[in-house]
């Protein structure tokens, strides 16, 4: 299989051809979940192509498999380097990349110690996640069935393969439904966020959040908070239950992926006025601007390819 995507996949240390980046059907990673990855950007802008916030998603990535007990087996600077050379080899200007440590085939059974470590980095353009028009129009959301981690479950500080069953079992379950996207909530009924994404809400001016236990410390949603702030906007981390997002005054996402998407129904109630709000679009505006190097408050975020 060739792809159009892009053409080469570093592994284990080498580019190796899209089509021939596999491994074997005994990997623990694919038997259990074992394994931990990344979702990064890059956009062009005018000094080239640049990775948003490179260190800190790297940084995430060796964080999530220390949470797990084991050791990716480079440096953060050796993968930071790799991380360029996959976007410089592929040619690529804008793109997702997507880091994944894996746990090898050395043994079998549920037991990891022992096992090699291995970490893969693709790079494909990948457009909006949620629909070409959601970043203007929003998307329409539905509370899932299923709840969010439990803490002591799943490690959620973790970004690891195994948990984003959870958020996939979510994400069907919405499509089948008809919707764009799920919120979850934990498992005290407290909003916690969307299959793969951070969840905000907006009501009398003011921004909140859920705190960091049941969901993921999102690179978006600490960029997004220190835009608002910026702003002048308050932003307070604290649970809310379904009911106050159904009368937010505006409700997004942040995400890698979604960068930043407004909800504009949740479980078939408008959200406001059911468009995007002024408080989101100003933010979008910031961001945006900030991602595509055209905001110097925030270039610190940006590392050129
Ligand atoms: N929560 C979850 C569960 C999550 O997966 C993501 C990223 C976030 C919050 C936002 O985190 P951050 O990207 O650091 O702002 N989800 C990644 C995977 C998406 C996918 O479909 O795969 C992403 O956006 O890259």
């Amino acid at each position: 299989m060739s792809s159009p995507e892009s053409k080469l996949i570093w592994m284990d240390g080498k580019l190796v051809p899209w089509d021939q980046a596999n491994v074997h059907i005994l990997t623990h990673t694919l038997h259990y979940g074992t394994g931990v990855f990344e979702g990064i950007r890059c956009y062009r802008t005018e000094k080239g192509s640049a990775v948003f916030r490179l260190r800190d998603h790297v940084n995430r990535l060796f964080n999530s498999a220390h949470i797990l007990g084991y050791k990716i087996p480079y440096t953060r600077e050796e993968v930071i380097d790799a991380i360029k050379t996959t976007i410089r080899e592929n040619g690529l200007e804008e793109c997702y990349i997507r880091p994944l440590a894996w746990l090898g085939t050395e043994g079998r059974g549920l037991n990891p110690i022992g096992i090699s470590v291995h970490l893969a980095i693709a790079a494909w353009k990948w457009g909006t996640y949620l629909g070409a028009e959601a970043l203007e129009n929003g998307i329409k959301v539905m509370v899932s069935s299923f709840s969010r981690h439990h803490p002591n479950i799943s490690l959620t500080k973790s970004k690891a393969t195994g948990w984003y069953l959870n958020s996939v079992l979510a994400k069907q379950e919405a499509i089948k439904n008809g919707f764009d996207e799920a919120i979850l909530l934990d498992t005290l009924g407290n909003v916690a966020e969307g299959s793969g994404e951070n969840i905000f809400i907006v009501r009398n001016g003011a921004i909140k959040t859920p705190p960091l236990v049941s969901v993921l410390e999102g690179i978006t949603r600490e960029s997004v908070i220190r835009v608002a702030r910026d702003s002048g906007i308050d932003v307070v981390e604290t649970y809310f239950s379904r009911d106050e997002v159904y009368i937010a005054d505006e409700v997004f996402f942040t995400g890698t992926a979604a960068e930043l998407t407004p909800v504009c129904e949740v479980d078939r109630r408008k959200i406001g006025d059911g468009k995007r709000g002024p408080i989101t679009e100003k933010l979008q505006e910031t961001f945006f601007a900030a991602i595509q190097g055209k905001n110097g408050d925030y270039a610190d975020w940006l590392d050129v390819v």
